[in-house]
């Protein structure tokens, strides 16, 4: 079977977006090129926890940045180059990064990433991931991005996807057309088309959530977690639990097996733990073109909440349809209200 490289997929479907002349085409390479780039640092991760920790002097004595921090600046410069793209808004930076030369000025679009999610699960080799979405700017061409072309609703969104440094490391993405995914040949330095047309099964038997903050849960959560620990044989219950605490990782395994998981508000997150603009959105965006669906457990789909502020926080439901459908229900019967203790 002949290799399809991430670049040749790109320019393949190019002709699915007339209007985009190529520039969508540009910046998701360009989001390939610091994929690479950020692997071959995090590859390198144990290497520095040998020879110094983050923070201090490498080898060639060069300050050791925090990879996080690395990966942030690996792609806010590619995309910065890309010409496409006229500002950032990054887990990373309190505020919106508007780039001000002039070729940025003229990009059309700006893009929302968490750069390195998950980065805790670093010094213990547990896979982490990059997750950015791709909009249209709102504010008028040639002048500095302004906040309102960051905060817009997930259905604006013209692409999403992940990178997820982990056994291999894989780019799954969609523009709204399928979900493809592609994994790092090392030995050619390119992503090629591994996982075509992804589909997320309809149901599942994997559930995903941190049981160590069971008693913080709202209610409709803990009976939902009881219905899934429940033996029913004909449903394939009970379930299987797996929880990674790494995002892209956790959502991935399910993407691709089927199952749900569930970052509810508790106690300890009133609002919920995972962001909107750069954690929910892009997986909500992707799950939907896989067939899956992605909620705030009170029966809102995340992609049609309005965002307040860059790093507004939302309780995330995400994964198979009839999961999500199933949770929902438990949560309108029991509540969502999380308990005072
Ligand atoms: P907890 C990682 O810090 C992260 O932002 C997500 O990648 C992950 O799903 C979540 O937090 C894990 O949070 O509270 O279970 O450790």
């Amino acid at each position: 079977m002949s290799v399809v490289t991430l670049n040749e997929f790109i320019i393949e479907r190019q002709a699915d977006f007339p209007y985009a002349k190529g520039e969508l085409t540009r910046l998701l390479t360009h989001i390939g090129v610091a994929a690479k780039v950020v692997n071959r640092e995090v590859n390198k991760a144990g290497l520095v926890d040998i020879l110094g920790e983050a923070g201090s002097d490498n080898i060639q004595g060069e300050q050791q940045k925090k990879l996080d921090v690395y990966a942030d600046e690996k792609f806010i410069s590619s995309l910065r180059s890309s010409g496409e793209c006229c500002g950032i808004a990054s887990e990373e930076n309190e505020n919106v990064v508007a780039f001000d030369d002039e070729l940025a000025k003229n990009g059309k679009y700006i893009v929302t990433m968490d750069p390195l999610d998950g980065s805790s699960n670093i010094d213990v080799n547990v896979s982490i991931g990059t997750i950015f979405s791709i909009y249209k700017r709102i504010s008028s061409i040639g002048h500095k991005a302004k906040i309102e072309d960051f905060i817009q609703e997930g259905t604006k969104q013209l692409a999403a996807g992940y990178i997820i440094y982990g056994s291999s490391t894989m780019m799954v993405y969609t523009t709204g057309r399928g979900v493809n995914g592609f994994t790092l040949d090392p030995s050619i330095g390119e992503f090629c088309l591994s996982h075509p047309d992804i589909k997320t099964p309809v149901s599942g038997s994997l559930y995903s959530i941190n049981e160590g903050n069971y008693i913080k849960f709202p209610e409709g959560v803990k009976q939902y977690l009881k219905y899934c620990q429940e033996i029913d044989g004909p449903t394939g219950r009970p379930y299987t639990s797996r929880y990674i605490g790494s995002l892209v990782a956790d959502f991935h395994r399910n993407l691709l097996k089927g199952g749900i998981f569930i970052y509810p508000k508790s106690a300890g997150y009133p609002s919920g733990k995972l962001r909107l603009l750069y954690e929910c959105n892009p997986m909500a965006m992707l799950v939907e073109q896989a067939g899956g669906k992605a909620t705030d457990g009170r029966g809102n789909r995340i992609m049609d909440i309005k965002p307040k502020s860059l790093h507004q926080r939302e309780p995330f439901f995400v994964g198979s349809r009839n999961m999500i459908d199933k949770a929902e229900k438990f949560m309108l019967k029991y509540g969502h209200k999380e308990p005072k203790l």
